[in-house]
């Protein structure tokens, strides 16, 4: 059914189409109208709440007409669209984001004032969007950023989970998880009542024939859920291109409740079947770097997997063109693992609902889909009990089989006389219980597997999928290194660095060219430079002081050196060592003379992070950094030259403070684990430099920054095997300030020892895995370093600014053109006005 207005009547549409606010004038009364209308308030009613509803209001309708003619030139144009497939959002807030992006937030800055509001009150009352753990989740967000930037036609699917990533309170010193109800009020989705999909689970797959007497597999009986999309739109920086992030939400099918057993008197059990539907996209795994193999995460994935293929197969068909025609129309990037199922669901739409020859899909599918793996550490790596599978999704599961039959008689093939590779590939693993390996269906189904970081790409190569290399040839699998947006991470987070450096570069144009930073490198030696940039990092250290003195109480001195660790918090990346450290460091100023002290460089330790809910060791870390802090913070001894903070609830927003206020941050994961970080990127953008190991994309900053303005310790990751074999079969000799450290904490220091024995165990019994014994010495020593070259400001602020100046490349926007042109094979669509 067309159901668009003909011809005749357009004219009185085109007279009457919206025009949107492009002053302050208009941005008032656009407020106004929301605040009396919308919100049914009035200016004896309005609060900040109220008024940051209303600014949203009017920026969301601006968004929104945008969005509309990005998706009819887009279709209309019939060119090839990205679908990103995550299970992870982390977007954070939209307000600011919106506003800078289409150029009027110092409009609505003044337009606010006007109404008697301030700016920075209304932005800070939204609530984050938190669909998303870490790295992973912020990368999805990074690059919806940059491809509504650089025009590409791309929509992301994920889904709307009722209960974001946990909000974190720290009570004595522990963890403890609040669910974060962040949709009370959302104006930043629209319920597409009108798009739904009827989503099948359990049931029994029977063979048949068709009309043409050839054999076909029907699935049927089971349950149904029903998919409803919310479309999120996702403005590109300084262009119309908007795009659409859709987000599904679970709901049982056929309405509220099932109306045969309401009317049977059985109201109970129709409320329970409501509510075990709602209940799919009702919260989202609260775990990083792992999988837990639990089914209503099964379950949410195929949801929402099968949702959107429905979807992306459905706007193809409006195309009219054949099947074959798909890959040059669809490209679909699987964020990690999580959307593996949809290479099996495309197989079985194209196979069982189409009718297309196996062998004609097969080749579709793989030609469609891409890979990008996020970590090599085997607890993250997905696995699915086939029995699961069988009983949740039986014609995957079927289809699952034939894929791995397919691809072990091209092994075969390639291999004759090698039974082993057969089962160490095998899709399906023969353990007790036999499992199904996502990455390597993974890979099996796609045309392209990318790793995130140079080393990371290389390892995954020469480790996890070494065989698969062997078996494709190395022209399937490359690297693309990530990147973050620097609307977002530097002009966003870092308004006054970001307007001091468009003085220098030119204007604004290094926030959609980063590599334009380059010009800055000729002001590194220039003292009024120099001068205003250490200013603006105080005024940045200022605001997260104030920060920590709002939240924790605690008063600490901006002039110190600020040393920060944020991320989740992970043993691979070893916070338990960076908090050894900080120790290490009391124990050291607790021995020197008053006067000895004085010469100490002053710093304040900063983590913030969130444990998942079940990684009692992570825990355990938050405990003890707490326990420190308590000690150290209130040992007059040590004054102002030691602090140690636990930032609470580490977010994107509170990132926003956090990046721009560091001197030092730490990016010092175990060699080989941490497959990029993204958040190193960020600190040195900011104007912060890092002491890391040779990890990820550290390895690259320094490649890109120069060794110099870097500070790199530890073992590398060719020699990790050797020490961990070390470690379990030969005498393993501890560090002895490490030692020292455990011996403080075994005497009570920092309360009962008993409470970090498993800290202390992990190392000194335990075969020390991550190697904090074997990277103790180098990292205090490089700590050292680091005092020493903070003593000379000068220098240190030239080293900041030549490092911001050669981080080019780090833009999640040379990274998406990456992947558009060697994975995707997509053009961008400028939009016209
Ligand atoms: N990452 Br797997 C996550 O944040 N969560 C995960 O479950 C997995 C990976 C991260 C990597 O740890 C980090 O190194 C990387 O920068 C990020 O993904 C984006 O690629």
């Amino acid at each position: 059914v067309q159901a668009s207005i003909p011809e005749p009547q357009r004219a009185a549409w085109e007279k009457h189409t919206v025009k949107n606010f492009e002053d302050q004038d208009g941005f008032e009364r656009a407020v106004v109208r929301h605040v009396e209308t919308t919100l049914a308030r009035s200016l004896f009613n309005c609060d900040e709440k109220a008024a940051y509803a209303a600014t949203s209001l009017a920026f969301r309708d601006r968004l929104i007409t945008d969005w509309n003619r990005t998706q009819q030139q887009q279709t209309f144009s019939d060119t090839k669209r990205v679908y990103y497939l995550s299970l992870e959002f982390l977007m954070g807030r939209a307000l600011d984001n919106a506003m800078l992006n289409v150029g009027l937030k110092d409009t609505a800055k003044a337009g606010l004032a006007d109404l008697g509001f301030r700016i920075e009150d209304i932005i800070t009352q939204e609530n984050d969007a938190a669909l998303g753990n870490g790295g992973l989740g912020r990368l999805a967000a990074c690059f919806l950023d940059s491809l509504a930037s650089l025009n590409y036609p791309a929509w992301g699917y994920g889904l709307r989970y009722r209960y974001g990533i946990f909000k974190q309170e720290i009570i004595d010193g522990y963890q403890v998880e609040v669910p974060d109800y962040w949709l009370d009020f959302n104006p930043w989705e629209f319920p597409r009542h009108d798009v739904t999909v009827d989503i099948q689970f359990y049931g029994n797959v029977r063979k048949s024939t068709d009309a043409d007497g050839k054999n076909i597999s029907v699935w049927e009986g089971g349950e149904v859920v029903q998919a409803v999309a919310y479309d999120v739109p996702i403005p590109g920086y300084a262009t119309p291109t908007t795009n659409n992030l859709r987000l599904w939400s679970s709901k049982a099918s056929g309405g509220e409740f099932d109306f045969q057993k309401f009317n049977n008197g059985d109201y109970e059990s129709s409320v329970a079947d409501q509510q075990r539907a709602e209940t799919i996209s009702a919260v989202l795994y609260p775990n990083d770097n792992l999988e837990r193999g639990k089914e209503l995460r099964l379950k949410q994935q195929y949801f929402w997997v099968a949702a959107s293929l429905y979807d992306i197969v459905r706007r193809f068909k409006k195309s009219r063109r054949g099947w074959s025609e798909f890959p040059e129309q669809v490209a679909i990037q699987l964020n990690d693992t999580h959307p593996t199922l949809a290479i099996v669901e495309l197989q079985r739409i194209l196979v069982d609902i189409e009718g297309l020859p196996w062998d004609q899909a097969w080749n579709i599918v793989t030609n469609t889909f891409g890979y990008t793996n996020h970590t090599v550490l085997p607890e993250a790596l997905e696995k699915w009990p086939v029995g699961l599978l069988q009983n949740l999704l039986p014609r995957h599961l079927q289809i699952i089989f034939d894929i791995n039959l397919f691809f072990l008689q091209l092994v075969e093939k390639k291999f004759p006389d090698d039974r082993e590779i057969l089962r160490r590939v095998s899709i399906v693993e023969e353990s007790q219980p036999k499992m199904i390996r996502m990455a390597y269906l993974a890979i099996v189904g796609s045309h392209k597997v990318n790793g995130v970081a140079e080393l990371h790409s290389d390892l995954i190569q020469t480790t996890i999928f070494k065989d698969f290399v062997a078996i494709y040839g190395p022209d399937k699998f490359t690297n693309v290194t990530n990147g973050v947006t620097p609307r977002r991470w530097l002009h966003q987070a870092n308004p006054r660095l970001s307007e001091l450096i468009a003085s220098k570069c030119g204007g604004n144009g290094f926030l959609t060219d980063l590599t334009k930073l380059a010009k800055l490198e000729q002001f590194a030696g220039d003292k009024e430079f120099r001068k205003e940039w250490a200013e603006i990092k105080y005024a940045n250290k200022v605001r997260l002081a104030k920060h920590i003195k709002n939240t924790l109480g605690v008063t600490v001195n901006p002039a110190s050196l600020f040393d920060i660790q944020v991320k989740r918090i992970h043993e691979y990346k070893r916070q338990q060592m960076n908090i050894f450290g900080v120790i290490h460091r009391y124990l050291a100023l607790k021995k020197m003379s008053p006067n000895e002290r004085k010469k100490q460089q002053p710093r304040v330790s900063i983590f913030g992070g969130k444990a998942a809910p079940g990684y009692w060791m992570a825990k355990q870390i938050i405990h003890l950094i707490n326990s420190v802090g308590s000690v150290v913070n209130n040992d007059s001894d040590i004054g102002d030259l030691l602090k140690v903070i636990f930032l609470e609830d580490y977010n994107v927003s509170k990132a926003e403070i956090i990046c721009p206020a560091s001197d030092i941050s730490e990016h010092i994961s175990t060699a080989g684990t941490e497959a990029s970080g993204t958040s190193n990127m960020k600190f040195v953008l900011n104007g912060g430099l890092i002491i890391g190991t040779c990890d990820g994309a550290n390895i690259e900053i320094t490649r890109e920054v120069g060794e110099s303005n870097i500070f790199l310790f530890g073992n590398l990751s060719e020699d990790v095997e050797d020490l961990r074999h070390a470690h379990t079969y030969g005498s393993h000799a501890i560090d002895s300030d490490l030692d020292a450290v455990f011996q403080e904490i075994e005497k009570g220091t920092f309360g009962t020892p008993h409470d970090f024995g498993a800290l202390v165990a992990a190392v000194r019994q335990h075969g020390d895995y991550y190697l904090v014994s074997d990277d103790f010495h180098s990292y205090i020593e490089t700590h050292r370093l680091v005092d020493e070259a903070y003593r000379n400001q000068d220098e240190w602020v030239s080293k900041c600014i030549t490092a911001v100046a050669r981080m080019g490349f780090f833009s999640s926007d040379r990274c998406i053109n990456e992947y558009a042109e060697s994975i995707w094979n997509v053009e961008p669509l400028p939009i016209k006005e």
